[in-house]
Formats: structure tokens, sequence, C-alpha cells
């Protein structure tokens, strides 16, 4: 076969390939992983908590928005303290099997995948003050560059 052109793309799944439809054998649809404590299935169950200097984030990611906290006036907006520590757990409700979705906070240098089910968990110190779009770093569908928000660290006095 003749490659006619090849571009890395990574890690959006852009490349294609023919293959006859009987020799895939897949699984449709995935389960969330209630097993894991930060799991929430729920836009209501979506919530962020502080214990001392640390900030835990339950939230949800689905075509094509995160919820962070669902009773926020804004729900898809992270805010911190600067020097805070920040656990974002994050569970992609998404259950169709192609459905992976990212999380990407480009001046942090931070990235993850989320399966569809899991829930995956982000630590980091919010050492820098400032507004910081995220947004989600796997192509997710149509509307996948509307998956954003912000996270907002106050600076310290
Ligand atoms: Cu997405």
């Amino acid at each position: 076969m003749e490659i006619i052109q090849s571009a890395p793309v990574d890690p959006e799944p852009h490349y294609a390939q023919m293959i006859k439809a009987d020799k895939i054998k897949t699984i449709p649809i995935y389960d969330i992983d209630k097993k894991n404590p930060a799991a929430v299935t729920k836009a209501e169950e979506t919530r962020i908590e502080r214990k001392g200097n640390e900030v835990h984030v339950y939230g949800l990611a689905m075509r094509s928005k995160f919820i962070f906290d669902a009773k926020a006036k804004r729900p898809d907006v992270i805010e911190v303290n600067e020097g805070d520590k920040v656990f974002i757990h994050l569970t992609n409700v998404d259950l169709d099997q192609d459905i992976t979705h990212g999380f990407g906070i480009n001046k942090y240098d931070l990235n993850m995948e989320v399966q569809p089910g899991q829930t995956n968990t982000l630590e980091f110190t919010a050492n820098k003050a400032g507004t910081f779009p995220l947004y989600c770093t796997n192509f997710c569908s149509a509307l996948h560059q509307e998956m954003t928000g912000y996270l907002l660290v106050k600076p310290k006095k």
C-alpha cells in the first residue's frame, strides 16, 4: 500500500485505516467505575470541597462540557487560592467506547485522559496566580472545542 500522506496529530485520533468489519470485536458500552470513591455520576453530585489548603473537585466530563459544581453560578470554573493543593477528580460519564475526554491546563503544563466510565485524578499545587483556561484535550465530538472552563487562582496577599 502506498502512503499518500502522514502527519503527527497526537493525541487527537485522526489517523484512519480500512479493515473488514467482522475483524473488529469491540466493547460497546463501559460502566462507571463506582468503586472509585471520587466518582460522581450526576450533575447534582458535582462539588468543590475545601479541606484546609486542599481543594477537591468532584467533576463530570461529558459531551461537550465540564461540570465541576452544578450549583455554582459558573459550573465550569474552579476557584482556588495561590498555594492550594488541588485535586481534580473527573468522571467521564460518556459511556460510548470511543468517547475519551481529556483535561488540560496549558500554563500549568497539565494534561490527563479520562476514558469512558473512568474517574481519573489530577493533582497539582496552584503556584501561579491568575486566570487559566482549561479544556478537553481529546477530540470527543463536533463540539469538542466548546469543552472548556477556567481555573482561577487568587493571589496571596
Ligand atoms: Cu471532551
